[in-house]
């Protein structure tokens, strides 16, 4: 029967298993870091993205605390995996004619889905582990439990619809059975059972700053940038979450590793690094060109140079991303022509080569209309005047904002006398 100091073993080895690179476990609890996010709101650095706000029925911040939002977790297992492939930074691609999208997001499948899919394995696998001993514990004149287990395999997951995350409950592991309660409500399939082990995974969407758990589960530390980075894979690293209600033994913390470097602030060119450890997303390059809708503030399109989705400048510069290893997972390998794209290609696009070119993508998040209004900003800001005719009928485009994004291009590359 494994005990809880051997769960996180069995944790790891089924994330190693899934593809993952690194997989920590985090404890829950009120971290330090946590304290910096409600003023963080209040400042109004989340921007439009209002989803960050969310508060519980008692008006707390549910991203705050994990009291707030998930108050049965006691353990955050993190798991990260490394999409760094073998292409040029940014700050090594330097033809201004060229729009720049940003390595994240080359991939032939959304990350959202390549992590999800392999922290459900984790999450099967955690729950075989505990299912399979729970049942070996039975007496032998019990009902066979372990086929009443295996009932529940996949089966109730339940969807709550606000966050689109799964729920599985589950019967409860050794070391927690206790005295046997009230018979819990069914499942929607009819089954029912013990509901005190839970599981939910996130990747993004969950009321949890990942970054923080990363750091506790040992992942890495929290750098000047505000990216998760480890020491030997640096900071090209989607994480996803698993939060459980299994007190496990805890990963120690990664140290900070930043020192006295400040290249990441030294090189943002919105200074949206506005202090170390602080992101004001208003003036971030990846905020205005994935999360912003409509007109983008003059000030920030020309600081935008050539960034048409996303932006990598803060970690293409560091240090620890110097010698970061490739991965060979192939649905994080680019997409055809998506590295140093073509800005007329984008420009132009048809709404049906925008749906099939980008279909799984997490280009699509900004809509055809938004990556036409970013490469026409990147070609303002190009001094090529090649564009010009192009720009011009644009500025006639039925959409109000390309429109006007367009005659704004054509006046930076022909200015009036
Ligand atoms: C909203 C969001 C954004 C926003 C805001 C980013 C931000 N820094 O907050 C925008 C759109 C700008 C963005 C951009 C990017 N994002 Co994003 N984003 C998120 C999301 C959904 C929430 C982040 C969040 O809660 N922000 C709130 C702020 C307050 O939290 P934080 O920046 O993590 O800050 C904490 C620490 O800085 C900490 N702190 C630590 N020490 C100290 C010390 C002091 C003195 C202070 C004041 C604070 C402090 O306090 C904060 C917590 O309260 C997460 C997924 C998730 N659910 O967590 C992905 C996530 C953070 N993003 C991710 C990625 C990959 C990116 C981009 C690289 C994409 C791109 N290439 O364009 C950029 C990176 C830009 C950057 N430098 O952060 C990854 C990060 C992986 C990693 N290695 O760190 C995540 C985890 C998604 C994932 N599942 O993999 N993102
Ligand atoms: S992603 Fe770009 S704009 Fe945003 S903080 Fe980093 S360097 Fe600055
Ligand atoms: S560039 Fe320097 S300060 Fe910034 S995250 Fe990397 S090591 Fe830390």
């Amino acid at each position: 029967m494994p005990s809880s100091r051997q769960i996180p073993a069995l944790i790891k080895q089924a994330a190693h298993g899934a593809g993952f690179d690194l997989a920590g476990i985090a404890p829950v609890r009120d971290l330090p870091e946590l304290d910096h996010f409600p003023e963080w709101i209040a400042a109004g650095h989340a921007g439009e993205m209002k989803y960050m706000e969310a508060r519980d029925d008692a008006g707390h911040l549910k991203r705050a605390s994990l009291q707030s939002a998930a108050p049965w977790a006691r353990s955050v297992i993190v798991c990260a995996i490394n999409y760094n492939t073998a292409e040029p930074y940014s700050t090594q691609a330097d033809d201004p004619q060229r729009g720049w999208i940003s390595r994240y997001a080359w991939s032939r499948e959304d990350y959202h889905e390549a992590v999800m899919r392999r922290l459900r394995i984790v999450e099967n696998q955690l729950r075989e582990a505990l299912l399979t001993t729970r049942a070996e514990a039975q007496p032998s004149s019990a009902p066979d439990r372990r086929a009443e287990a295996l009932r529940f395999h996949g089966a109730p997951v339940v969807r709550d619809g606000s966050d689109q995350q799964a729920d599985v409950r589950q019967p409860a592991p050794p070391w927690k059975s206790g005295p046997s309660g009230p018979r819990p409500a069914p499942f929607r399939n009819g089954a029912s059972a013990p509901v005190d082990f839970i599981t939910r995974c996130y990747v993004d969407t969950g009321p949890i700053v990942e970054r923080v758990y990363a750091k506790y589960a040992g992942i890495g530390w929290i750098g000047k940038n505000t990216c998760i980075l480890n020491q030997k894979l640096g900071s090209w690293l989607f994480l996803g979450v698993i939060l459980t209600s299994l007190e496990l033994e805890p990963d120690l913390p990664a140290p900070d590793r930043c020192g006295t470097c400040t290249r990441c602030i030294d090189a943002c060119p919105t200074d949206a690094l506005i202090a170390p450890y602080q992101l004001d997303s208003n003036r971030c390059i990846s905020y205005v060109t994935i999360e912003k809708r409509g007109a983008i503030p003059e000030e920030m399109r020309e600081r935008m140079g050539r960034h048409v989705f996303g932006c990598d400048i803060c970690q293409d510069v560091c240090p620890w991303n110097r010698k970061a290893p490739a991965t060979t997972a192939p649905e994080f390998q680019p997409r055809e022509g998506l590295v140093n794209p073509a800005l007329e290609w984008l420009a132009e696009m048809s709404a049906e080569e925008f749906r099939e070119k980008f279909h799984g993508s997490p280009i699509r998040r900004t809509k055809r209309s938004g990556l036409r209004r970013n490469a026409v900003v990147a070609m303002g800001n190009s001094g090529d005047r090649r564009f010009v005719p192009m720009l011009e009928k644009l500025a006639e485009d039925e959409d109000p904002v390309l429109a006007e994004h367009a005659r704004w291009a054509t006046r930076k590359l022909h200015p009036l006398p």
